[in-house]
């Protein structure tokens, strides 16, 4: 029956198509935020065929309009094992491990994302999600009142799992059944009004951190934001407060460059919501929660170790020396500094390429196609992009970066979170809980290109075996 199937990247598609239309009714600066992105982005494809002609030959144009992240906060490792299960149904897998108990924010993270080439053109939806870590709360008896109510909630329906199970014995679901699945997975990251504790035990929740508090006093993990993809952070970032958004101070990530690196990103407070508590005898029943937020991005290439350990450096010496307030003073210093020390890191792609700091695609031009010969298979990789015949693209991060996450939080959270805790990253946890291994996100950057190359060189008849190209 595997031809009925409906395939996971159309599982996913609908799914991310519907999260935005329910994001869009909750939170109505998302539509203004959306309109603003569209109109951005067609302004730049405008202005920059070059860059337009690089999207459309690695089919990346006509993802652009369909791609965002959201992110969700989970309380429990089964929850975390389960959501792997949903998002498996869509083609979206864990990569990478983000620690952020060294930001003061007591979670760990991964990002369920598609992996393949062709998944990630047809719709590269992602999910940042991160795992409350209870242990990092030092009260013991709030923690054990934390773990006591997460205990009890269930925030999938029994529907969702149910059809889980079935996608997992089967190998797939069927028409109905995949948009019964779309439905019935959208529950979980619904925004409820009503929480499941008091006022007086969200404030103790609260007092130890409001991460906390977001996600112990609600029956689900509610999507908190979703990102829609830029392709000129800038222009956004200074044209969001003519549309009544007023951004955080700096754009986290790295400067603006002429070739693009990594992940750029901005957010804005979006909603204090009223809250209907359960009652009890001391205290009111109604008050008020943050929770979601809007969020913009532009994303570069993906970087090799190399170039990963430059940015970090570089990145680390800027926030060394300027610190910039939450309420926005420092941040004309910050940026400066930021331009100037990333003059260290180059911005060309041939020298990102050359120097291996970059991960590149490899395809075979026109000229290549219409030419190749037999002594072309001699000819090694070098001269092959010199004389024309291989091209190379820059390959889409695809991925979070932990500072710049942590500032995300930070800025949405307020000024007061800032915290150090004592225990390590620990990753082996979070793999225990999500019952499976995460990927290295810079394998399969590695892999992608090292597929593309042998690829290109196979249609130009290169024995790739013997090495001669490389
Ligand atoms: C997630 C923040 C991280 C990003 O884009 O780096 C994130 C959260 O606030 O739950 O979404
Ligand atoms: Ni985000």
């Amino acid at each position: 029956m595997a031809n009925s199937h409906v395939h996971p990247d159309e599982i996913r598609t609908r799914f991310s198509r519907a999260m935005s239309d329910m994001y869009r009714t909750e939170v109505p600066q998302y539509g203004t935020l959306m309109e603003l992105v569209a109109d951005v982005n067609k302004e730049t494809l405008d202005r920059d065929p070059e860059l337009r002609e690089s999207l459309v030959r690695h089919d990346e144009l006509d993802r652009l309009s369909v791609e965002r992240h959201g992110a969700i906060r989970l309380g429990t490792t089964q929850e975390l094992y389960n959501i792997r299960r949903v998002f498996a149904v869509m083609g979206m897998f864990p990569v990478g491990y983000y620690d952020l108990s060294v930001a003061g924010i007591p979670v760990h993270a991964t990002a369920f994302r598609p992996v393949d080439d062709r998944a990630l053109s047809r719709n590269p939806f992602r999910v940042f999600t991160s795992l409350l870590r209870l242990e990092l709360i030092e009260d013991t008896s709030l923690r054990a009142e934390a773990a006591e109510i997460l205990s009890k909630r269930q925030i999938f329906t029994a529907r969702a799992l149910a059809l889980v199970d079935q996608a997992e014995g089967t190998g797939g679901l069927g028409e109905s059944e995949a948009d019964e699945f779309v439905k019935e997975a959208l529950e979980t990251f619904r925004w409820h009004s009503d929480a499941t504790v008091t006022l007086a035990a969200y404030k103790r929740l609260h007092d130890a951190h409001r991460l906390i508090a977001d996600v112990v006093s609600f029956r689900g993990p509610h999507i908190n934001h979703l990102t829609p993809r830029t392709l000129d952070i800038d222009s956004i970032q200074a044209n969001m407060p003519k549309r009544g958004i007023v951004p955080k101070a700096v754009i986290e990530g790295p400067p603006r460059r002429k070739c693009a690196i990594l992940l750029r990103q901005t957010s804005f407070k979006a909603l204090e919501e009223t809250i209907n508590f359960l009652p009890d005898s001391q205290s009111n029943s109604s008050g008020t929660h943050t929770a979601r937020f809007g969020e913009i991005e532009q994303r570069g290439v993906a970087l090799t170790p190399k170039g990963r350990k430059l940015y970090d450096q570089l990145l680390l010496s800027v926030r060394s020396g300027v610190q910039v307030a939450s309420s926005g003073g420092n941040s004309g210093d910050y940026n400066s500094r930021l331009v100037e020390t990333f003059q260290q890191f180059p911005d060309d792609w041939s020298d990102l390429r050359k120097q291996e700091l970059a991960f590149f695609r490899y395809s075979v031009t026109r000229k290549g196609e219409l030419e190749a010969t037999r002594d072309l298979a001699k000819t090694n990789l070098e001269d092959l992009i010199a004389r024309g015949y291989i091209r190379f693209d820059p390959i889409t991060y695809e991925d979070f970066l932990p500072v710049s996450a942590a500032g995300i939080f930070q800025s949405n959270l307020g000024t007061d979170a800032q915290q150090n805790y004592a225990e390590k990253s620990n990753r082996e946890a979070f793999e225990e809980g999500l019952r499976a291994t995460v990927q290295d996100e810079l394998e399969l950057y590695a892999e992608a290109e090292q597929r593309s190359l042998a690829d290109a060189l196979k249609a130009l008849g290169n024995p790739i075996s013997d090495g001669a190209a490389v």
